[in-house]
């Protein structure tokens, strides 16, 4: 596939992914899904990689669902479009290495879920989040409905949907949306400094603490708890905890 709106550099083992759309501030349309989609094919087949970030390019990370693409769907159509983008995005949470969204501008409406359907969000003092669909007679589709009260709490989640109303990354970093926030110029390194911190863990025990976390989020708490024990008795039965254990105890760092 010609990737048009989607440019991959990936160096020292991690994927930067930029979404380059900037003449329509990087807004999702169904050709953005199917490069993506390709792409983190791509890139799950390139056991290499420890880890993938995402930005945008321009002022913008994502403004949204393409409305000019939405604005001549019907019901069949919205629906469609809704589901390709949540199952595109749900990709993010089944991968075994950490996501991380470098959010440099508008993070809005989809842009808003995309930022939230990865693991973690890094953000630049120029970055604006919201969920304004109500402006436009919509509500989000893309999950923006349930994640968002994951992250914020619903009291915060609801406020936001409903007022529509755009915050500052000082404000989303105060609601626990996003995890920092630096200087613009610093954002792709912040990024690249998180990435290798986690690449530097044992592998097998980032894709699971991952697993259990995220799937743990949507069981109740004894289910989630029986995963967690479950998962955490298979990592014995792999080389990577026991040089782990071991290095800790021969005062040497682990040789993964
Ligand atoms: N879709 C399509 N084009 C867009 C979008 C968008 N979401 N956002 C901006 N653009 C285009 C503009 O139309 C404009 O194009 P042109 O130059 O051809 O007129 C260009 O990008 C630049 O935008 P502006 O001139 O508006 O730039 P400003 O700096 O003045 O404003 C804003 C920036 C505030 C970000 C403004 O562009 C804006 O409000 N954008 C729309 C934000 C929005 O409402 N987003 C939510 C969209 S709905 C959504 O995301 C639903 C998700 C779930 C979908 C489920 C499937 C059905």
């Amino acid at each position: 596939m010609e990737f048009k709106i989607l440019k991959l550099e990936v160096t020292n083992k991690i994927a930067l992914i930029t979404i380059s759309r900037p003449q329509a501030l990087n807004a999702l349309n169904s050709d953005f899904f199917a490069e993506m989609d390709e792409m983190l094919n791509q890139i799950s087949a390139n056991k290499e990689v420890r880890a993938m970030i995402i930005t945008g390019e321009g002022k913008a990370f994502v403004a949204g669902a393409d409305i000019a693409e939405m604005s001549n769907m019907n019901s069949e159509q919205g629906k469609a479009f809704s589901k390709k983008g949540q199952d595109v995005f749900y990709r993010f949470g089944n991968m075994d290495i950490p996501v991380i969204a470098a959010v440099n501008g508008f993070a809005l409406g989809g842009g808003c879920e995309l930022a939230m359907s990865c693991d973690i969000r890094i953000v630049s003092t120029f970055a604006k989040f919201g969920q304004p669909e109500v402006n436009l007679g919509l509500i989000p589709g893309y999950a923006g409905t349930q994640r968002l009260s994951r992250l914020v709490g619903l009291s915060n989640a609801l406020y936001l949907l409903m007022t529509a109303d755009i915050i500052n990354a000082d404000e989303a970093f105060r609601l626990g949306l996003v995890q920092k926030v630096v200087e613009p110029e610093k954002l792709i390194e912040e990024a690249i400094n998180v990435a290798n911190k986690i690449g530097a863990k044992g592998k097998i025990a980032i894709k699971m603490v991952k697993e259990v976390a995220i799937k743990g989020s949507m069981l109740n708490f004894n289910l989630a708890c029986e995963l967690e024990s479950k998962e955490f008795g298979n990592l014995f039965s792999n080389g990577e905890s026991g040089e782990g254990m071991n290095a800790f105890l021969e005062k040497r760092k682990p040789n993964w």
